[in-house]
């Protein structure tokens, strides 16, 4: 008799056949992500390692979501989700990357981790899959789906999703929730009027949506904010391009507005391609003054500590962490607020959510407007368990305020990953109830000045960083040329190469009012990572 599970492997062998993508292909930041048209063999093969992480988690949902986020809109990419809404587990990182590059017999790499024959007789693999607004990505799930398929699994298909809502969604499942769209923003709706206590949202916003999906995500929650214009929807524009959180957070200039009606409004916020992002700001015209993810940290944490004294409870922790692109002023401002930690990560939402899952409270944002805050079982027991032992206890109404504001905190705040939807609402939510306009936001600290540039290198594995990213430890010459360029008092320098992008990332921040030297050391470094690490193109 032929033993099943070399006739499975052999068979998904000849049906992945050969790697055909061009270049090596690393599962970066945020999964894989590449050209579009480079990607179906990668694709397909990420369906078969969808279905074999749900197999071994004993047929428990696993996400997959076909996204390339803020990335141009000829790039695409995929990413993996646990079932409780969590990024892919950083064990099967390794393992994803040597299968989807593997030229020859692949499924021998996956037989490290699982047996084939297993995954294809047990036939209890379940993965769901959404996708974003490109072109490109219904032909992806397809693939996806038949790579699911191919070794016995079943596919949940959600369709046209924000990545937030994707996650979501698994998560939901795995509760034993509905696994739907719906729900979701029964789910928000619910929460904010808590956290509102039904009070307006007064100011007028004007919400960029990168000309992606998040543009038609947000119809979702019409009503909630009264003076909400959406503008940058699918097919105005070219998505990401010009527009959205990642080009208005880097650029610092408000996006273009792809339909020729102008728009006034006290506040204008862009999420990015996929919506798991949001910036906010005032537009004024060619500049923006900005509440980036640092500000958003900020309000929320100085919000959950005032709530969490006044709930009575001292036992609960809060987090928040960090990354290296984390303004100075900021991280001082968290430092100083009772009963807080700081901690600091590698650039990357699943190193975020890491560094504060061993909080009961844990609040991370990374500057370009990725975050949320998570409340951890224990917390949401603590607060519920008080929250019905006060119960209509006219004496403690304060406390009762508290404890159910911080339940609607976390409720309305995505608990699975940061969603540009949920932030938009939460920070609404929180200025509402703190009676605090736009500038009072921006008043909480003043901002170091700071700068980000990217550089175009032959092959940008040369730089080793070390110290969550905030030093370079190979080439040495470029540590050696960052650690003078950056020597001034109150300055510092890093640069990073992205997991999302085949591009370096360089950052400068300098004293408050020294925009300039931030720019110039910026621009410095970026001569020098192109001189030390083959740059590409004109030199910056
Ligand atoms: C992704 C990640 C973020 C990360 C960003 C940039 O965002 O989810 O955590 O900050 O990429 O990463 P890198 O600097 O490595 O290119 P998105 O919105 O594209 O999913």
């Amino acid at each position: 008799t032929k033993d099943p599970s070399a006739t499975a492997m052999s068979d998904l062998d000849s049906l992945l056949g050969h790697r055909h993508h061009p270049s090596y292909l690393h599962y970066g930041t945020a999964g894989f992500r590449a050209l579009a048209n480079t990607l179906y063999e990668a694709v397909l093969r990420c369906g078969v390692l969808a279905a074999c992480r749900s197999h071994v988690l004993n047929g428990k949902a696993v996400g997959v979501m076909v996204t390339a986020s803020h990335n141009p809109p000829d790039d695409n990419g995929v990413k993996l989700v646990e079932p409780d809404g969590s990024m892919l587990n950083s064990e099967w990182e390794p393992l994803a990357t040597e299968f989807i590059n593997a030229s020859d017999r692949p499924a021998q790499v996956l037989s490290k981790m699982v047996s084939i024959g297993d995954v294809a007789t047990a036939r209890k693999a379940v993965v769901v899959v959404g996708r974003d607004s490109r072109s490109s990505s219904s032909t992806l799930v397809d693939l996806v789906a038949q790579g699911v398929e191919a070794i016995g699994g079943r596919v949940v298909h959600i369709g046209l999703v924000t990545t937030p809502q994707l996650h979501f969604a698994v998560r939901a499942r795995y509760r034993q929730e509905p696994c739907n769209i719906l729900h979701y923003y029964e789910i928000m709706k619910k929460a904010y009027h808590k956290l509102t206590q039904n009070n307006r949202f007064r100011a007028s916003i004007v919400l960029d949506g990168a000309n992606g999906v998040g543009a038609d995500a947000i119809k979702g929650i019409k009503g909630l904010i009264p003076n909400l214009v959406v503008v940058n929807k699918p097919g105005d524009g070219p998505l990401n391009q010009d527009c959205g959180a990642d080009f208005v957070q880097k650029k610092r200039c408000p996006p273009v507005v792809y339909t020729s009606d102008k728009h006034q409004a006290d506040i204008w916020a862009s999420l990015d391609g996929d919506a798991d992002r949001l910036v906010m700001y005032r537009n004024n015209g060619d500049g923006v003054l900005l509440a980036d993810g640092d500000r958003f940290a900020a309000l929320v944490a100085k919000f959950v500590s005032k709530h969490l004294a006044s709930s009575g409870i001292s036992t609960l922790t809060v987090g928040v962490a960090q990354t290296a692109y984390s303004n100075g002023a900021a991280t001082e401002y968290l430092q100083a607020l009772p009963g807080v930690d700081i901690v600091i990560a590698k650039t990357g939402v699943k190193h975020l959510e890491k560094a504060v899952k061993k909080y009961d409270v844990g609040i991370y944002w990374e500057p370009n407007g990725h975050g949320t805050v998570l409340f951890s079982e224990n917390a949401v027991s603590e607060l519920q368990s008080l929250s019905d032992a006060l119960s209509g206890n006219a004496q403690k109404a304060a406390q009762v305020n508290s404890v159910t504001t911080l339940l609607a905190v976390g409720k309305l705040a995505n608990q699975a990953v940061g969603d540009g939807i949920a932030d938009l609402l939460l920070i609404c939510g929180i200025l509402c109830r703190e009676d605090m306009d736009f500038d009072a936001w921006l008043r909480l600290y003043d901002e170091r000045c700071s700068s980000n540039m990217v550089v175009k290198v032959q092959d940008k594995s040369v730089i080793e960083t070390a110290d969550c990213d905030r030093s370079v430890k190979e080439p040495i010459a470029l540590r050696e040329a960052i650690l003078e360029i950056a020597s001034a008092q109150g300055c510092r320098a890093f640069v990073r190469p992205s997991g999302t992008e085949d591009v370096v990332r360089v950052y400068a921040e300098a004293p408050v009012g020294k925009d300039d030297l931030a720019q110039d050391m910026a621009l410095r470094i970026s001569q020098s990572v192109f001189d030390h690490c083959g740059g590409v193109g004109a030199r910056p």
